[in-house]
């Protein structure tokens, strides 16, 4: 190609810009890499401390996992090989010296002669001929002050495995015996049919045609299947590229002598010399033989070599005068390249189509150029350019390199990110990895928990948890047994809420007594029997009464959470790690904590005492209406059941007692009856009123002493009543089940110290691999998964009181119930053990 200096310069310096921007990504591609590598050798180690474990092992559950985690770590190598792989790919793309071009396309349309001319070389470094196919093997071409050029063999086994079985595999459909041959010798020996029959498609001859000249000329290339790489003068390279030409075909037809077909031996060649006039600009050319009809292996191994190698592909079509049209060869060949460098996102950025036009054949260029476009291009949303040059000429083809090189600088930034990209995102996901580490971990727990802790050891940690709980339970109990004499700092605001209650009712007494004094009094008018109506009234106010003060609900609520919280805390604090696992959350609901270790706890330690124990504490509840009411009832008892004297007070009109029967049955002075009734139930109301509020002002609720009593009960069952069973069944179970949660693993706890020290290790470098710390516990849910027992019930609602609430405050029908006072031996309502056990 003839180009003057300026153009030159122009093509040295575009080329060079896009070499440098290319080598711009290779630190991160470097990064990627290094990171691959380091990886896979951190998985490789942890293999190595696997099988070092699996040695010393020889619990068969504990092996068993060994090797699950073994083959899970031996994926990850896998696909980090891919990665690394991958990754060395495009490193060597990215520091390629050269820019590539590669041509591809049918036999015979020119392509050997496009580069000849764009390179200016010759026949000597890129054949060309008339008449029979010419290129048979791969070549790539670098410009290069150098001259030199290498021929890479193939071996015997991949000779027959990727050239001679393909083309069989081929052949091998038309015959009634398949033949198979897997040596050299097998090759020299095969019976090749001389024909495949009629109605043979061409490709399958083709096959044939390969496999009988591989067959009678296999003395001429045999002893070339080394599988090295050789140079060799560039002028011997045209017998290890090319077909024989039509004078050795003939030859060999007339002597019987097999014509030298060494390039069956080749695999591909570089070639490295200087492209005359286009001294120092950094390219490279790949030649490839004609595709079309042959077989699409032997298409897949010539094509294989665009794949990483190449910039821009562009296929040649050329029309002669009786056909101008994209025949099947041409489609194939662009589908094939579609599917070559998969990370592109655009096709028609990496492939540029050319027609070599041939002087004299506009029309045919014309119906070609439609076709393609036709049946190649409409049909896509990613269509492929189509150039017209001509082969021959120099300004032709110096215009069609330079245009190339444009679209190489325009678009390669671009393809190259999307092939990085694509390349990260193809192998080993992190969540791939992270899973594998997370389940390696958790093997890892696994297998220390199945490490036996020596006797003498397990007792001694049992010795300590159990004495550590007894004590703070101990301890606990005693706290709340003294603070049942003396008043702790919530009554302060106790005192206050029943002051408060105090005086709203008897605001609400003295205002018709809780109905407003107008409607109070417009019901009084319609009675008839004033007396019955009074004993009626008193039980009402006793209803209202006791309503208001079961506002204090609220006060004994925060106390008993309080309670269940610290009982809960005592636990888990002397169970090392045991509350991550059992996921407890101090601001929960106690009731949903001890319900979930219940059935947990049901699951794993089994114990009946414990379970009595947990839904001990969880059925504690305290309440005004059906606990502190009975300590009050006594002033009530007038309004339950009021008596008919009626002592008037010293200092009015009257002195003495009064018949409240009498005075009420007096048939006429109305407002003089309706003026004792209001009189009567003030002070009877009023002084129930004020006797409620001086009890709980003196505290005499007895909260204090049913949390005291309610603790020592759940001591009882956890511990007191059964200490052995305590230690060696609870204690011991929660230990095998829970053991790197209670005990944690840095207790010094000497168990199997080889293994444990091996498993650390192992841990340690999971952790390395995974970049982050893993948190253990949190990770091992997938610890004992045993199914809860049946029996286990669900956290239920209070017990029913002991004994029917007195009074019922919503009930319509007042009850006349004498016994209003009654003391009943079991004052709570809550079931303590003992009643519903
Ligand atoms: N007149 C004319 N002849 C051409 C043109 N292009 C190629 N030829 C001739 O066509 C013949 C085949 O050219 P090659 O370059 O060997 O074709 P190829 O595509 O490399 O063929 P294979 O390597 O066999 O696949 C040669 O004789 C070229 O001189 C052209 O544009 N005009
Ligand atoms: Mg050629």
């Amino acid at each position: 190609m003839s180009i003057n200096s300026e153009q030159l310069r122009g093509l040295v310096d575009r080329v060079d810009g896009i070499l440098a921007t290319r080598r711009s990504l290779l630190p991160a591609v470097q990064r990627e890499v290094d990171d691959a590598a380091r990886r896979k050798s951190d998985v490789e180690r942890l293999l190595s401390l696997l099988a070092e474990l699996k040695e010393i092992e020889k619990d068969q559950d504990a092996l068993h996992r060994i090797d699950g985690a073994i083959d899970d770590l031996n994926r990850l190598l896998v696909s980090f090989a891919a990665r690394e792989g991958t990754l060395d790919a495009l490193r060597v793309r990215f520091s390629r010296e050269t820019v590539n071009i590669g041509v591809s396309g049918e036999a015979r349309v020119g392509k050997s002669s496009t580069l000849q001319k764009f390179s200016g070389l010759t026949d000597t470094q890129i054949p060309t001929g008339k008449g029979l196919p010419v290129t048979a093997v791969r070549s790539e071409i670098f410009n290069s002050s150098d001259e030199s050029a290498e021929v890479n063999f193939r071996d015997q086994k991949t000779f027959i495995t990727e050239y001679v079985q393909p083309l069989l595999a081929i052949v091998n459909k038309h015959v009634d015996i398949p033949l198979s041959i897997d040596t050299l010798a097998g090759l020299r020996s095969a019976d090749f049919p001389e024909t495949l029959g009629a109605n043979v498609d061409s490709v399958s001859t083709d096959s044939l045609g390969r496999l009988l000249d591989a067959q009678k000329s296999l003395s001429t290339y045999e002893s070339l299947l080394t599988g090295t790489v050789r140079q060799v003068p560039l002028g011997d390279l045209r017998s290890y590229v090319a077909y024989p030409t039509k004078d050795d075909l003939d030859a060999e037809e007339a002597t019987g002598a097999p014509a030298n077909r060494s390039y069956i031996a080749v695999k591909s060649v570089k070639i490295f010399c200087p492209f005359p006039g286009l001294e120092g600009v950094k390219v490279g050319l790949v030649d490839l033989p004609g595709l079309g009809e042959i077989g699409a292996s032997v298409a897949d191994m010539h094509l294989h070599g665009l794949n990483d190698g190449v910039d821009q592909i562009f296929p040649i079509m050329r029309p002669t005068d009786a056909e101008g049209y994209a025949k099947q060869g041409i489609a194939s060949n662009i589908d094939h390249l579609r599917r070559i460098q998969p990370g592109i996102k655009r096709r028609g950025d990496l492939i540029t189509a050319g027609i070599n036009v041939t002087e004299g054949l506009s029309e045919t260029v014309e119906t070609l150029r439609d076709d393609f476009e036709r049946k190649i291009n409409s049909a896509s949303y990613d269509p492929i350019d189509v150039l017209e040059y001509t082969a021959i000429d120099d300004t032709s083809v110096a215009e069609l390199f330079d245009t190339l090189l444009q679209r190489v600088s325009d678009r390669l930034p671009t393809m190259d990110q999307e092939v990085f990209a694509y390349a990260l995102a193809s192998e080993a996901g992190e969540a791939d990895v992270t899973g594998t580490l997370e389940g390696l971990n958790r093997t890892l727990t696994e297998l220390l928990r199945l490490i036996p802790i020596p006797e003498a050891l397990l007792l001694r940690q049992i010795s300590r948890i159990a004495r550590d709980l007894i004590h703070e339970y101990n301890a606990f109990q005693k706290k709340l047994d003294d603070q049942a004499d003396e008043h702790s700092d919530w009554y302060a605001a106790f005192d206050a809420d029943v002051e408060r209650i105090h005086s709203r009712s008897d605001g609400w007494i003295q205002d018709g007594f809780f109905m407003g004094r107008d409607q109070w009094e417009a019901g009084a008018r319609g009675q008839k029997d004033y007396y019955n109506w009074y004993r009626n009234e008193t039980q009402r106010l006793r209803r209202e009464i006791i309503a208001q003060y079961s506002g204090l609900d609220v006060f004994y609520d925060d106390q008993v959470t309080q309670f269940k919280n610290d009982v809960i805390r005592i636990f888990f604090d002397n169970t090392g790690e045991l509350h991550r696992k059992l996921h407890v959350n101090p601001d929960e609901n106690p009731d949903v904590v001890i319900h979930s270790i219940a059935v947990e706890f049901g699951g794993t330690v089994q114990d009946d005492d414990l379970d009595s124990a947990l839904e001990l504490l969880s059925d504690v509840k305290f309440s005004f209406r059906n606990n502190v009411f009975l300590q009050i009832s006594n002033h009530l008892k007038e309004l339950a059941n009021p008596s008919e004297d009626f002592e008037l007070k010293p200092g009015s009109p009257k002195h003495g007692v009064e018949n409240i029967r009498e005075v009420l049955g007096v048939v006429g002075n109305y407002e003089h009856q309706l003026g004792r009734l209001r009189d009567y139930l003030t002070r009877i109301a009023t002084e129930a009123n004020n006797a409620i509020r001086n009890s709980l002002l003196e505290h005499d609720d007895r909260f204090h002493e049913y949390l005291s009593v309610s603790i020592s009960f759940f001591n009882d069952f956890l511990y007191r009543k059964d200490e052995e069973n305590f230690k060696h069944l609870v204690i011991r179970s929660l230990i095998k089940e829970y053991r790197d949660y209670i005990l944690g693993e840095d207790t010094g706890v000497a168990i199997d110290s080889k293994k444990k020290d091996l498993i650390d290790q192992i841990k340690a470098a999971v952790q390395a691999v995974g970049g982050d710390p893993l948190d253990q516990p949190e990770q091992a849910s997938g610890l004992g998964s045993h199914k809860p027992r049946q029996s286990m019930k669900t956290p239920k609602p209070q017990a029913p009181p002991v004994s029917t609430p007195l009074v019922d405050a919503k009930s319509d029908t007042p009850k006349y119930d004498s016994a209003g006072g009654n003391v009943l031996d079991a004052p709570w309502a809550t079931p303590l053990p003992g009643n519903s056990h």
